[in-house]
C-alpha cells in the first residue's frame, strides 16, 4: 500500500460523492500515480463501507473487463471485480433515470446465482458450475465516474468498476441445461440489434470469470456467498444510451430481459 489511510478515505468520499451527485472527475491516478492494487481495492472497500453506513445491502458481485471486446474498448488487459448493492438493482422492464447517472452504457452479460458459497484459491469452471443454482440474462448499466470514461485499471477498481445499475430476468436455466460457451446473445436498442456475441467471448467460458472472482476473493480471505447474483462481464463492447432508449437483451434459450432509460 502506498496511500495513507486518510488519502484512501478521502478518495472514497470523493468517488462516492461523484456517484451520488452524477458528477464526473479526472481519474484519480493522475493525482496519485503511486496508487497500487491494494490501495485501489481499499478505496473500493471504503466506498462499500459508506454504502453500508447508509443502510445498503450487498446483493451481488461483478467481474468486469472479462472479454477481449471490453478490454480493447477500454484499453486495459486484466479483469476487475466489484460489488452490487440493492439500489443498483432494477426490476425487469423497469426504468433507469439518466439524471442520476453521468454517461451510462449498457452491457450484455450472463448472470450466475449460486446455491453454495465459492472460495478460492484453486476455484475452476467445474467448481463454479457445481455451485451454480441457475444462470440468467443480465444487462449491466455501467457509469464510470471518470471523465469521458477514461481510466486505467487501478482507477476503475477504486471506482467499483463503474457499477451503477443492473437488471436480471428472462428464463433462468440450470448450468447443465445449456453450453454457456456457444450460447448466442443479441443486444437491442430501440428494436435494432446493436451488439451480438456468444458466451465464450468471456474468458472462453463465462464461469471462468466467476472462478477468477472466487480466487481473487480467496486471496483476501473472502468468498462468494451462496445466493449472490454475479455478473460475469460484458460479452461485447458497451453501448452508450440516452433518455428514451429501450434496451433488450435476448439470450438463446433464456428469453429476454429489458430496461428503459427515462
Ligand atoms: C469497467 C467495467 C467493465 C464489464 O462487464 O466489462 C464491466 C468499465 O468498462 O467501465 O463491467
Ligand atoms: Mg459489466
Amino acid at each position: 500500500m502506498n496511500l495513507s489511510a486518510a488519502t484512501i478515505a478521502q478518495l472514497a468520499e470523493h468517488l462516492d460523492n461523484c456517484q451520488r451527485n452524477a458528477q464526473d472527475t479526472p481519474k484519480i491516478t493522475d493525482q496519485y500515480p503511486d496508487m497500487d492494487w491494494d490501495d485501489a481495492y481499499a478505496i473500493q472497500d471504503a466506498i462499500l463501507a459508506r454504502h453500508l453506513g447508509r443502510g445498503a445491502r450487498v446483493i451481488g458481485l461483478k467481474a468486469g473487463l472479462t472479454s477481449h471486446a471490453k478490454m480493447k474498448q477500454m484499453g486495459v488487459e486484466t479483469p476487475v471485480f466489484g460489488f452490487l448493492v440493492d439500489e443498483y438493482s432494477v426490476s425487469e422492464g423497469g426504468e433507469v433515470k439518466v439524471s442520476e447517472l453521468i454517461h451510462p452504457k449498457v452491457e450484455p452479460e450472463i448472470a450466475f446465482v449460486l446455491k453454495h458459497a465459492l472460495r478460492g484459491p484453486g476455484c475452476h469452471i467445474g467448481a463454479v458450475l457445481a455451485a451454480t443454482d441457475f444462470v440468467m440474462p443480465g444487462i449491466e448499466v455501467i457509469d464510470s465516474r471518470y471523465r469521458d470514461f477514461k481510466f486505467d485499471l487501478k482507477s476503475v477498481v477504486a471506482d467499483n468498476t463503474s457499477a451503477s445499475r443492473f437488471v436480471v430476468g428472462g428464463q433462468p436455466l440450470r448450468p447443465n441445461q445449456l453450453d454457456l460457451r456457444t450460447v448466442g446473445i443479441v443486444l437491442e436498442k430501440n428494436g435494432e440489434p446493436v451488439a451480438l456475441g456468444a458466451g465464450a467471448a468471456v474468458l472462453g467460458h463465462p464461469a471462468a470469470a466467476i472462478a477468477m472472482l472466487a480466487n481473487h476473493l480467496g486471496a483476501r480471505g473472502q468468498e462468494i456467498p451462496a445466493g449472490s447474483v454475479i455478473l460475469s462481464g460484458g460479452i461485447t463492447e458497451a453501448v452508450a444510451v440516452a433518455a428514451g432508449d429501450n434496451v433488450c437483451l435476448r439470450v438463446q434459450g433464456m428469453g429476454s430481459v429489458s430496461l428503459r432509460f427515462v
